[in-house]
């Protein structure tokens, strides 16, 4: 998908990964691109509006763990101004596992009400016109980081979830892949809580193997973008961008 005039939600757009990946996206001649996130930063909205003005770049303050009604306000409001929106991508996250029920609040219930808010507009069943959905999984929700299996299993949630939204496309006409990130250089592992402390040194153990930059992880996850592909599990790590196969062990068979 040529992103030139798309119209482009970005949930945590303003974060580590989130900031980079904004600044790529403006370089592709996007119509609108709306940054939701917990707090706005006028300084980073501005930089990105600088990048590239034919872009219209627009922030709304957004916790992704209100309610779904408030969420359906918020995008009836981004709807009534844009009229159309091509792309949604939720990348909110915590990392610390002495936040047992926030890391769950953010990390996975806060995605699946954002996607189900935006399928009152975009549900081909209600008329709407499809869309395609981008989360934020984690090479975690492959194999986890069993200091850390809170966050490990919300993400491991968000791979699943993503993956039913993927194969429900026929019914809603909205599409969905998922971009799992490596170990990134952001402040999310600079230092965090294992569960009941299990392990104290977690993020200086994880930081002594290689990493990649928020920028190497940033281009890759346009990439994932622009190919758009419905069930798609990307893993981007060590600054290369790669499809995973799926094992299935099971099949409901219906
Ligand atoms: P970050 O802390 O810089 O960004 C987190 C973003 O989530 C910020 O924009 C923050 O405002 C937003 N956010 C947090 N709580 C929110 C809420 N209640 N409502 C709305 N927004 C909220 O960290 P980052 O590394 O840039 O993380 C961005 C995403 O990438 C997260 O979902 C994170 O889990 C995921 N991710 C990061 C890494 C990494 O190494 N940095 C990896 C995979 C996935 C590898 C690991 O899983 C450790």
């Amino acid at each position: 998908m040529a992103l030139t005039n798309k119209n482009i939600i970005f949930v945590a757009g303003l974060g580590g990964i989130g900031l980079d990946t904004s600044r790529e996206l403006v370089k592709r001649d996007l119509k609108n691109l709306v940054i939701l996130d917990r707090i706005d930063n006028p300084a980073a909205i501005a930089e990105l509006k600088a990048i590239n003005p034919k872009v219209t770049v627009t922030f709304y303050p957004y916790d992704v763990t209100a309610p779904l009604t408030e969420t359906t306000k918020l995008l009836k409001t981004i709807f009534a101004q844009l009229k159309t929106v091509d792309v949604l991508i939720n990348g909110a996250g915590i990392l610390d596992d002495h936040q047992i029920e926030r890391t769950i609040a953010v990390n996975f219930t806060g995605l699946v009400n954002t996607t189900t808010a935006i399928l009152d507009f975009w549900d081909k069943r209600k008329g709407g016109p499809g869309g395609v959905i981008c989360n934020i999984g984690s090479v975690t929700g492959f194999n986890a980081i069993y200091q850390v299996p809170v966050y490990s299993a919300s993400k491991a949630a968000v791979v699943s979830f993503t993956q039913s939204i993927a194969k429900l496309a026929n019914v809603t006409g909205v599409t969905a892949f998922t971009v799992n990130p490596g170990i990134t250089k952001t402040t999310l592992v600079h230092k965090f809580n294992s569960w009941l402390d299990v392990e104290t040194r977690v993020a200086e153990k994880l930081l002594e193997h290689p990493t990649q930059t928020t920028l190497a992880c940033a281009q890759n996850f346009v990439k994932a973008i622009e190919l758009n592909k419905n069930g798609a599990i990307w893993k981007l790590d060590l600054g290369t961008l790669e499809p995973i196969e799926w094992t299935k062990h099971w099949d409901s068979g219906i």
